[in-house]
């Protein structure tokens, strides 16, 4: 089984700037980690980040003909003002899960609402670099589940 995992714009400077608010583990430590949880649910991960919304458009366009079952997506700022982003997930028709390290919902009032988020079968939100992995496990258990 094969997963993508985007991580959109800024993410990797985590663990480099603002670790109050985003903490102190830096992306190659959540991919790294996040490789160690895809071994051991017998699935490859494929990592993927950009700060460039056409080019995680083209992933996500592209993500069928390079074999993927799922895909695990930070969007970032994106979540809060892509249609290109909602639009290629609603064409592309894998399944998807959101994730976010901070709770969303608990900050400004423009980080409330998601584009991409009904494109997605859930959203995990505010565990920080362990949101991650819960949305790994729970993808992957949709994808091996039989309803
Ligand atoms: O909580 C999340 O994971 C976010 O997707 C992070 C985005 C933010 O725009 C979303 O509303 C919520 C920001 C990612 C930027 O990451 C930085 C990391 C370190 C320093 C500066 C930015």
């Amino acid at each position: 089984m094969k997963i993508l995992l985007i991580n959109g714009p800024n993410l990797q400077l985590l663990g480099v700037r603002e670790p109050g608010i985003y903490g102190g583990v830096t992306l190659p430590e959540i991919v790294s980690r996040l490789r160690g949880c895809a071994a051991e649910l017998g699935c490859e991960l494929i990592d993927f980040q950009s700060n460039h919304e056409g080019e995680i458009v083209d992933r996500i366009g592209n993500a069928k003909s390079d074999g993927i079952d799922g895909i695990v997506m930070n969007p970032a700022a994106y979540t809060h003002t892509s249609v290109a982003i909602r639009d290629a997930l609603a064409a592309v028709r894998l399944p998807t899960v959101e994730v976010h390290l901070s709770n969303i919902h608990a900050r400004e009032a423009f980080r409330h609402e998601s584009l991409t988020a009904p494109m997605c079968i859930g959203v995990m939100a505010g565990f920080g670099a362990d949101t991650y992995e819960w949305a790994l496990r729970a993808l992957h258990r949709r994808l091996t589940s039989r309803v």
